[in-house]
């Protein structure tokens, strides 16, 4: 399966018996009841690493006062990259959130793309250096710009598969968020909706246990936000987050059954946030000592390492060379993006109006009518 299901050309998700093929004479062996082959996983475990020495370098480019915020996804990686591996890259829709930089680099962005946003530089193809940091998108890897207030993108995921059925366009939407922002009216209207046309979606909460400094026994009266999908009929899957061969079956499953039309799924994955909210925030003011010190012993890296030694698929020399890659494609990203130049500062209305305001507020009429309401009542001269 390693050249079917990851390609960026579309191909068909592995079958039942296509994994049971590959999986010959590799019984018992790790990744094969699922078709993964060495490669994939190798693949699975560096794609967790470049994002967490992103994540580390934006750390460090923040408090030299080079970029203007972070939001973290240290802890995350595991669930992100297990559950976006199977999709298909170039054909399938993400709709993300901020916290989503291994899904986004597991679904084809590149660090490049990722610092581009950081530095917020004229050729960010995220929007041209204009959103706030970490809201990543791009139109042609079909990834749906980040949205500010919390949840929205769900709705907007829904949307995106409603329109797949309806042109019968075989895409799933896969949409991203929180544990605390499925509390908002828009998770559960898009579920419902979902579920009442078996949409072609997957809903992947990452609940780490907070919604900045509110913890999960605050903003939920359930413990399992899983639970929720049997409100829409929906499967509710809870996936551990630290156990990415367990994140990537679940996800597998759900991508499947999107594809085939038997509609939407729900998955909660438990996961970990290693560091504060974001880098306004500390965390230490609202997290005790050993509440932090029980989310380090959920990081998902060294534990898919160890997995990875144990069966034998990597060796010192292996870690060494995807450190030393890793390394370098941060190094790249950084300095490439840095070397870029600002957005002008004269296309900074540029895609904000479908006309030119610049010109219509020269009209003292006009604007005085419509924005300073010292105008009266519009004359029908006006209203032309
Ligand atoms: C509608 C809305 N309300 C509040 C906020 C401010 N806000 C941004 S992130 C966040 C916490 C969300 O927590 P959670 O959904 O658990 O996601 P996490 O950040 O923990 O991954 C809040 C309240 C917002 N962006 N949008
Ligand atoms: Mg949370």
């Amino acid at each position: 399966m390693s050249t079917t299901t990851h390609d960026s050309v579309p191909t068909e998700t592995g079958t039942a018996e296509a994994a049971a093929r590959e999986g010959e004479g590799r019984e018992g062996q790790l990744g094969a009841d699922l078709g993964l082959s060495r490669e994939d996983m190798l693949e699975m475990y560096s794609l967790m690493a470049i994002t967490r020495a992103i994540d580390e370098r934006m750390w460090v480019l923040n408090r030299a006062g080079k970029i203007p915020f972070v939001i973290s996804g240290q802890g995350h990686e595991g669930a992100q990259v297990g559950i976006a591996y199977p999709l298909r890259k170039g054909h399938d829709w993400m709709v993300p959130y901020y916290r989503s930089v291994a899904s986004l680099i597991t679904f084809g962005m590149t660090p490049r793309e990722i610092m581009l946003a950081q530095f917020a530089r004229a050729v960010d193809p995220s929007s041209g250096g204009r959103q706030m940091p970490g809201h990543y998108g791009t139109v042609e890897r079909k990834i749906v710009s980040v949205s500010s207030p919390v949840a929205t993108q769900v709705l907007h995921a829904t949307g995106i598969a409603l329109a797949s059925k309806m042109r019968g366009l075989d895409q799933v939407a896969i949409t991203y968020l929180g544990e605390g922002s499925s509390n908002q009216g828009d998770f559960h209207e898009a579920l419902n909706f979902a579920g009442i046309h078996k949409l072609p979606v997957v809903f992947v909460v990452e609940n780490n246990g907070y919604a900045i400094s509110v913890p999960m026994n605050l903003q939920s009266a359930v413990e399992d936000i899983a639970v929720r999908g049997a409100g829409y009929a929906m499967p509710g899957i809870i996936a551990n987050g630290m156990e990415v061969l367990e994140c990537y079956r679940i996800g597998k499953e759900a991508i499947d059954r999107a594809r085939s039309g038997e509609g939407p799924t729900l998955i909660e994955a438990k996961v970990t946030r290693m560091t504060a909210h974001s880098s306004d925030d500390q965390q230490t003011k609202y997290r005790s000592a050993e509440d932090l010190e029980a989310g380090k012993g959920m990081d998902p890296l060294p534990r898919f390492r160890q997995q990875l030694t144990d069966a034998g698929i990597l060796d010192d020399a292996e870690e060494q060379r995807l450190a030393a890659e890793a390394k370098k494609v941060v190094e790249d990203a950084t300095d490439w993006a840095e070397e870029q130049v600002d957005p002008d500062p004269a296309t900074a209305q540029a895609h904000v109006y479908a006309d030119a305001p610049p010109a219509r507020m020269d009209d003292p009429h006009w604007r005085s009518a419509r924005f300073m309401g010292d105008g009266g009542p519009l004359t029908s001269d006006q209203e032309a």
